[in-house]
């Protein structure tokens, strides 16, 4: 099915055919063109972006690609097609035919969910406002607006959910989704991430690789839904999300390649020398990705959620690619954890494993983490650079779960609060490491070139070159 974007509101789901759905949305379309216009990317509303719009949710229609200004974007509402006879995959009513309503007595529980995912989408962008003004090279710009872009279709996308389902308490938390800003210090953004500032296109590239690819295993988890319309949705937002983690993983890749020519250059792996040399030293690289890992796996809530644990139960939340378990609900089993221990070391328990969903999901997610590392680290070892980058345990740095009570060094080891803030400036990004990548951060526009801290990647967007003209600046 091809989307008729002469409609007000792009659209798969027969919006014409609910007259007071429309409405509802065509109300709060001037209110996010509004919210675009002001928390969006600052000063290139005049700026013709090679952008991929979506025609259609097939693999013909997905990406169509053209010059296209971003006020003039058409941010559309598309559900992956359906799959007739779909039932619950998951949970205490595992087998039975997915619901194509809001079941009453979860409804509040689903809205959460559906707010919180909705909250990310506009809260990245404003995190990401002002990278356009420092821009590596053009093609690296119109990643940026891709991304931005698509993250405000992904507010669609919830925004459809509440709208359609939840009546005026959808209407009034689609509201809020424009109220709440990241870093406000009255209303922020509901999950920490979201509240990080994001000034430097190292820290945009750390959270395309590690923040969206929270994105991947919750939206993953979500597509599993026993709620038809939210399981469709998210997973037509996967297939844009891919996109922004290959941003993220070629960008802190490229990143390095660039390190390792100046090392070369220079005969000289100190951090100083390269830093002199302008490019990321790799001790720079780690801390930054030891922070950005850390505040990402603090997106999957607790090790033990009581949340979780009815999420699954009901069906509302899954497993990322639940058909790949063997048992689907979960009843009787356990999941090993490890805790740290009242009055210092830790402990080994057991939870029944349906409250331990949010840690069951981590670990997924650190095991995928681990593939870049592992490719940066070949770069390091051709390269002939002892250096090797390395994910922190995943105790380090937390503030949300059983660690977050504990202090513990890159190793998971417990130390004390006054060992770690001696360490800090070790382990995460020191306000000198901030002044110094934010000093890198010179814009280039010029077609043919790319900032000297950053390798060209191997090939440009949609087969054309490197330096074709991806935004047209007026
Ligand atoms: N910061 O039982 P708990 C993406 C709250 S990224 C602040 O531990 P639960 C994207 C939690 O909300 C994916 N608060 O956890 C990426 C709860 O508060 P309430 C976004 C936090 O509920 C890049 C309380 O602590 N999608 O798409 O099992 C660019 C106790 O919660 C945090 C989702 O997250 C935190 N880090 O799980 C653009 C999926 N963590 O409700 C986009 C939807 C927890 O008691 N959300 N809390 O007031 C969920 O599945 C769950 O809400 C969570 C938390 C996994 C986030």
């Amino acid at each position: 099915m091809t989307i008729d974007y002469s409609e007000k509101i792009p659209n798969n789901v027969e919006l014409a055919g609910d007259r007071t759905l429309q409405r509802a949305l065509e109300h709060w379309q001037p209110r996010f063109v509004q919210w675009w216009g002001t928390m969006g990317p600052s000063d290139f509303a005049a700026a013709d972006v090679y952008l991929r719009t979506a025609v259609g949710v097939d693999a013909a229609g997905w990406a169509t690609y053209g010059q296209v200004r971003m006020p003039d974007y058409r941010w559309g509402i598309f559900l992956a097609d359906a799959k007739p006879g779909r039932t619950i995959g998951f949970g205490d009513d595992y087998g039975l035919p997915v619901w194509h309503q809001v079941p009453g007595e979860y409804r509040s529980q689903l809205r959460r969910l559906i707010v919180t995912q909705g909250d990310t989408e506009p809260a990245s962008v404003e995190q990401q406002r002002l990278l356009g003004h420092t821009c590596p090279s053009l093609y690296d710009l119109r990643n940026l607006f891709q991304i931005n872009v698509e993250e405000g279709r992904h507010l669609w996308a919830m925004v459809y959910l509440l709208h359609a389902y939840f009546g005026r308490d959808g209407r009034e938390e689609a509201e809020a989704l424009l109220e709440r800003h990241s870093g406000d210090a009255d209303k922020p953004r509901i999950l920490g991430t979201f509240n990080e500032p994001i000034t430097d296109w190292l820290s945009f590239f750390m959270f395309t690789y590690f923040t969206d690819r929270d994105g991947k295993y919750q939206l993953k988890s979500l597509a599993e839904s026993a709620f038809d319309p939210l399981a469709r949705t998210t997973q037509f937002m996967l297939t844009e999300e891919a996109h922004h983690m290959f941003v993220g993983e070629t960008g802190l890749s490229r990143v390095i390649k660039r390190t390792l020519e100046v090392m070369s250059e220079l005969r000289n792996d100190d951090a100083s020398a390269v830093r002199n040399a302008g490019a990321v030293d790799l001790p720079t690289f780690q801390r930054y990705l030891n922070f950005w890992f850390s505040s990402s796996l603090d997106l999957f809530g607790s090790e033990i959620s009581s949340n979780a644990a009815s999420s699954f139960a009901t069906g509302l939340k899954g497993r990322p690619d639940e058909s790949q378990y063997e048992e689907h609900r979960c009843v009787d089993s356990l999941f090993a954890l490890t805790t740290p221990a009242q009055g210092g070391g830790v402990k080994d328990e057991e939870v029944p494993m349906r409250n331990a969903m949010n840690e069951v999901l981590r670990s997924s997610y650190i095991r995928d983490c681990e593939l870049g590392l592992k490719r940066w680290n070949r770069q390091l070892e051709r390269a002939g650079i002892a250096f090797r980058l390395a994910l922190p345990s995943s105790r380090f740095n937390r503030t949300i779960g059983v660690w977050s009570a504990a202090s513990c060094d890159l190793t998971g080891e417990i130390i004390t609060s006054a060992t770690f803030e001696r360490g800090r400036d070790q382990w995460l990004p020191s306000a000198g490491d901030r002044e110094f990548v934010m000093s890198l951060m010179q814009r280039v526009v010029d077609p043919m070139r790319m900032a000297g801290w950053i390798a060209p990647p191997e090939r440009g967007i949609n087969s054309l070159p490197v330096d074709y003209e991806y935004v047209r600046l007026s």
